[in-house]
């Protein structure tokens, strides 16, 4: 297996209907379009289409959530995301979703939320960890280097550790946005740990969601917010004023961005592939990642959509070392600081600094 693979990784940027199998969404769409729903014949060279832009990724998601929007189609691809993740070796997995509601459906965004945490609770292939451990009996601390040790006597059972961030859809109200919230501090004994900000960049406005999001954070919500995606420099500012706990791209920031940025040491969620293939950064030998790897700054390699981009995490590291010229310690080092910047509690940060630095000693 590539270094790359076996590698342990963190994936804090992945958004859930952006990760789906091609084979499940054709299927998906292919039944829709047995009961005449969709047509298929329309929608299959779309789901297959490789490079798309900014604009026409939105499009393709409208077209996706149409797909998937009930309850037994979000168990399954939820399920599978898990175990997609896992299998090339994700060890912390924050997986965000835009909680849905479908009247015609029976579906509020809670049962939606209620057919994801579904999804978790199915998935076969690995143990996943997503209820908090003060919230289980059970104490799932060093379950991850319990893990390390089975894998060194030989018998194997992987464990993913899930965490949810419920994301604010920029075409949503604030009162939509206020919904979401409450529902995802409600949900936080399953695991729900923030709250991220995306959507289509040209839609909307700061202002709208800014409610929801200080109510989240005053009530100990983690936040994420999608910035700098398009040229907005007013709206970078004010989402810099907020001081989000992480931000994602940050691909069109001007200079007092950056510097504003960097001091106060927000991490970045870096989605390589997805920023090229939008067009947001136009070639990787520009990529921002250069100047906040040389300068420390804090951040983090994602997927974004790793079904829309046609991408996995391993392959974002191997893009970023063989891009960047960094080698497989750098790599791992890179990989490894990732848990300083979850939203997760200090019990599964604990947990994956040892299974880390266990991991560790095999690459000496
Ligand atoms: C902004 C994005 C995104 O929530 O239905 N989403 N928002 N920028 C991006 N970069 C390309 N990629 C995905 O997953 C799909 C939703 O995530 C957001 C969009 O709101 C999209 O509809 P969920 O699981």
């Amino acid at each position: 297996m590539e270094w790359w693979v076996s590698m342990p990784k963190i994936e804090l940027h992945a958004h859930l209907n952006g990760s789906i199998r091609d084979f499940t969404l054709l299927e998906l769409a292919k039944a829709l379009g047995d009961k005449g729903v969709i047509d298929f014949s329309q929608v299959e060279h779309v789901i297959l289409k490789n490079d798309r832009s900014l604009s026409e990724v939105f499009k393709l998601f409208d077209l996706i959530h149409i797909v998937t929007t009930d309850h037994p189609s979000i168990t399954r691809i939820t399920k599978e995301v898990v175990e997609d993740f896992a299998s090339e070796n994700v060890v912390y997995l924050e997986l965000r979703t835009t909680p849905k509601k479908n009247d015609s459906l029976g579906m509020s965004k809670r049962s939606y939320i209620e057919a994801v945490l579904e999804g978790l609770r199915a998935v076969s292939s690995v143990d996943v960890a997503f209820i908090p451990c003060n919230e289980e009996p059970r104490n799932l601390s060093s379950s991850l280097l319990a893990d390390a040790n089975d894998k060194c006597n030989g018998s194997m059972r992987k464990k993913i550790f899930v965490r949810l961030l419920l994301s604010i859809d920029r075409r949503e109200t604030t009162e939509a946005a206020m919904e979401t919230v409450i529902l995802a501090l409600e949900m936080r004994h399953f695991g729900v740990v923030g709250i991220d900000l995306s959507g289509n960049p040209a839609v909307g406005e700061w202002i709208t969601y800014l409610p929801a999001l200080k109510f989240a954070r005053e009530q100990g919500l983690y936040i994420t917010l999608h910035c700098g995606e398009v040229s907005n420099s007013k709206e970078i500012h004010d989402m810099l004023d907020f001081l989000p706990h992480r931000i994602g791209h940050a691909c069109f920031f001007e200079e007092e961005h950056w510097r504003r940025l960097k001091s106060s040491n927000i991490p970045v969620e870096i989605c390589l592939t997805s920023n090229i293939k939008t067009l947001s950064v136009p070639t990787i030998d520009v990529h921002h990642f250069v100047d906040l790897y040389n300068v420390k700054h804090p951040l983090v390699l994602c997927t974004d959509d790793s079904g829309v981009f046609s991408t996995t995490l391993s392959n974002e590291y191997k893009i970023a070392a063989s891009s960047f010229g960094l080698g497989q310690k750098e790599m791992f080092e890179l990989s490894k600081n990732a848990i300083e910047f979850i939203f997760a509690d200090n019990v599964v940060k604990e947990d994956l600094r040892n299974f880390f630095n266990s991991a560790a000693k095999n690459l000496e």
